[in-house]
């Protein structure tokens, strides 16, 4: 048979990569073509996203799978990181530069919404986790601080919608990306007329809403001839949130597994059919985001591999240029279960320096305060298995099953450590990959839309067929 070539384009929130996906009728193979930078700029006191680079570098990455597949491209999908946006005036232009979700515009947003809503009411309509870094935060502070733009702004496009509006020019906001926005009702897949009126925020600049599979547009006449493409490419909308798109290349899916998607962020959860929207789901504070295939992915979003990232620049620029493997090599070294933090604690959102937020937090809670790189590293691995430990008997409680495996997907599957104390911590099996999972769901997606794979589960079952899975048991703790 011949291969079916399809183009992923992920933009996570600290890198971006461009993956061509061949699929022979039974197995997958992928082939990263491109990969960049994604950081944040900061813009005076604001931070913000350089948007026009990440533009730059999809059609890079368009350029390149053209030249690979010899014009034999059969469609392109794009995901990213949820909840950002940008506002796009009367004659379609952007209005401003897209903030990140990490700037601290929404520092002082959360108690002013909860004035006007109540966060039962809040919860109750929409089933996200109440987090700073929503959409509906950030629209928030929008409407107080800028007034000027919403009162201009005709269309607010999600970051994937964005990008896929300057290459189509076609305006959509996709399902599963929409739903971080907490704007959105999950039961009845509609945008909440509810929030709207009560924050009174304009409801006119959202966009009719396209599931995953459904078709975007075509490359414009333009960017077709800036990329001297032979042929119209469709662009298709896949789970354009990354997570959405993660959770649906994860191989192991029963009731006795989570998922943990595990990159920037943690993503640990469950697929369901229905929302779970309760008092008590409200109170450990689950999300119900919409995933791929009409499912709903009910999950704690958590503090990820940011933690470590962060460090990683903040010892780079004190001279010390560490590798991963060093660092790592460094934690295993180092004394275990010496210190914890809570890796949700709002000091480390965005701090100017995170090793020293990390020995501030030891200080203020009474602990020793860890110097070296190998300790803070371990610390940080070892807090973060505590915190899926916590979690998952959350989950056990909310959901009535019994968590025996943990199906680790993404960037975190690299770090052997982490996934080994997660295995000791969680006393739980531990298996790990795919590691490009966020672009096999984007590309199986694809497939499902050009009708080369049924559905879900059979892209589950190409996963498996298609790459190999390791295992970590749970080692005794000493
Ligand atoms: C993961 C992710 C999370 C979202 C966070 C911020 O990359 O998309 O799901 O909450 O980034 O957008």
């Amino acid at each position: 048979k011949q291969l079916t070539k399809v183009l992923a384009c992920d933009l996570g929130a600290s890198s971006g990569r461009s993956i061509l996906g061949k699929f022979d009728g039974e197995k997958l193979t992928l082939d990263i073509l491109h990969k960049f930078n994604n950081n944040g700029v900061y813009l005076n006191n604001n931070f913000h996203w350089n948007t026009l680079k990440q533009f730059v570098e999809i059609k890079n990455g368009i350029r390149k799978a053209i030249q690979k597949t010899n014009h034999n491209l059969a469609s392109i999908g794009i995901d990213t990181w949820g909840v950002d946006y940008g506002l796009l005036d009367n004659t379609g232009s952007l209005m401003s530069v897209p903030f990140h979700y990490r700037d601290q515009r929404t520092n002082k947003t959360l108690s002013k919404v909860f004035k006007n809503i109540s966060k039962q009411e809040l919860y109750s309509e929409t089933g996200i986790q109440i987090m700073q870094v929503n959409t509906i935060f950030q629209l928030y502070s929008e409407l107080k601080e800028r007034p000027w733009l919403l009162e201009n702004a005709k269309d607010l496009l999600f970051t994937p919608d964005l990008l896929n509006y300057f290459l189509t020019g076609n305006k959509f906001n996709e399902a599963t990306i929409a739903s971080t926005s907490q704007l959105l009702n999950p039961l009845q897949r509609k945008w909440s007329s509810k929030i709207f009126n009560t924050l009174n925020l304009p409801q006119s600049i959202m966009q009719q809403i396209v599931f995953p599979g459904q078709k975007i547009g075509n490359i414009n006449s333009k960017i077709k001839d800036e990329l001297a493409l032979q042929k119209d490419i469709p662009i298709i909308a896949v789970g354009s949130h990354d997570t959405a798109s993660a959770i649906a290349a994860t191989p192991i899916v029963d009731q006795n597994s989570v998922f943990l998607s595990s990159g920037t962020w943690s993503l640990l959860g469950i697929e369901l059919d229905k929302p779970i929207i309760s008092a008590k789901s409200l109170q450990k504070n689950f999300t119900n985001e919409l995933g791929v295939g009409s499912k709903v992915t009910f999950l704690k979003n958590l503090t990820g591999l940011w933690l470590i990232q962060e460090c990683k620049r903040a010892w780079k620029r004190e001279g010390k240029n560490l590798s991963y493997k060093a660092i790592n090599e460094a934690a295993r070294k180092a004394k275990p279960f010496k210190y914890q933090i809570d890796t949700d604690h709002s000091s480390f959102i965005n701090p100017a320096n995170m090793p020293a937020a990390i020995k501030t937090y030891c200080k203020k809670t009474k602990q020793s305060v860890p110097e070296q790189p190998g300790e803070i590293a371990r610390l940080i691995y070892e807090s973060l298995a505590q915190k899926y430990k916590e979690v998952i008997q959350e989950l056990e409680k909310l959901t009535d099953k019994k968590i025996k495996t943990i199906n680790v997907v993404g960037g975190g599957t690299k770090s052997e450590l982490l996934c080994q104390y997660t295995a000791n911590i969680t006393k739980r099996k531990v298996i790990a990959g795919p590691i490009e999972a966020t672009a096999v769901g984007n590309i199986l997606t694809q497939l499902i839309a050009l009708g080369e794979i049924k559905d879900l589960k059979e892209g589950r079952e190409i996963v498996k067929n298609s790459i190999d899975l390791k295992v970590y048991e749970p080692e005794e703790l000493l």
